[in-house]
């Protein structure tokens, strides 16, 4: 899914990262439990394990995936006249749950993150973020784990409710893209899942999967690569398939 100029070599300019299941494994232990602990502050006998977690990440945004699992499993819920309220007040109670793990150092990067991070930056390459989380979770992953000033080293963010559809519509690598002001075939996405590549790749971008236990098993056909995570790889290597494809 990469789309050359005519004649013009492509460049690699820009590394679009996405956030969860790709910088940091957040799923299963970080956003999970901070759902269930919004759900039991609020009363609610919600309890979402880690099977039926991997399910209800068909659907990607917080607020999303709330009112998809009611309308499975509580559809009584969503007919409260303050349904959408009570959804926002659960997520925002989810979102500081979720910062809070962070903070305490609970979701550390995943394996050759920091490196090729560190390695784009010193070659002057762009950095962005494209994700379906919530602005506050990027901004708080990003201090604890590369440091205080490391949102800076991205051009763009795109994050949250900053597009009304969420992944796998390209739109928030659209908002990405047309915020970094490089062509999508000078870019490459890194995504772990189906829903994240389904985006980078609809928007035209190369894109190389770093997969986790819940997306192991995931279509990824088309992808530049597959890799279990980052650790081996460096930028001269992404260069190079970036290059062949
Ligand atoms: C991530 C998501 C997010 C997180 C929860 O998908 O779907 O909804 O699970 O974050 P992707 P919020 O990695 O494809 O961006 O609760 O802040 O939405
Ligand atoms: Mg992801």
């Amino acid at each position: 899914m990469h789309y050359r100029h005519y004649d013009l070599p492509m460049t690699l300019a820009a590394i679009i990262f996405d956030v969860d299941g790709t910088l940091a494994d957040t799923e299963r232990d970080g956003h999970r439990p901070a759902f269930n602990a919004a759900f039991a502050e609020a009363g609610l006998p919600w309890q979402w394990d880690e099977a039926l977690y991997g399910k209800l990440l068909a659907v990607t945004g917080g607020k999303e995936r709330i009112r998809h699992y009611a309308t499975l499993h509580d559809p009584g819920f969503l007919t409260r006249p303050d349904c959408a309220s009570q959804i926002a007040r659960l997520h925002a109670a989810k979102t500081r749950h979720f910062v809070a793990l962070l903070e305490a150092g609970g979701i550390p990067l995943r394996a050759g993150v920091a490196r090729l991070i560190n390695e784009a930056r010193a070659a002057g390459l762009r950095l962005a973020i494209a994700t379906t989380t919530s602005p506050e979770n990027v901004a708080t992953l990003l201090r604890v784990s590369l440091g205080p000033d490391s949102a800076s080293w991205f051009t763009v963010i795109g994050a949250g409710d900053v597009v009304p559809a969420k992944k796998p519509a390209p739109d928030i690598y659209h908002w990405v893209l047309q915020r970094l002001a490089i062509p999508a075939g000078d870019c490459l996405a890194i995504e772990d899942s189906e829903n994240g590549f389904a985006a980078s790749r609809s928007a035209g971008i190369a894109t190389l999967i770093t997969t986790n236990d819940y997306t192991i098993n995931q279509n990824f056909s088309g992808a530049l690569k597959i890799l279990p995570d980052l650790s081996r790889s460096n930028l001269a290597e992404i260069r190079q398939l970036f290059n062949q494809a």
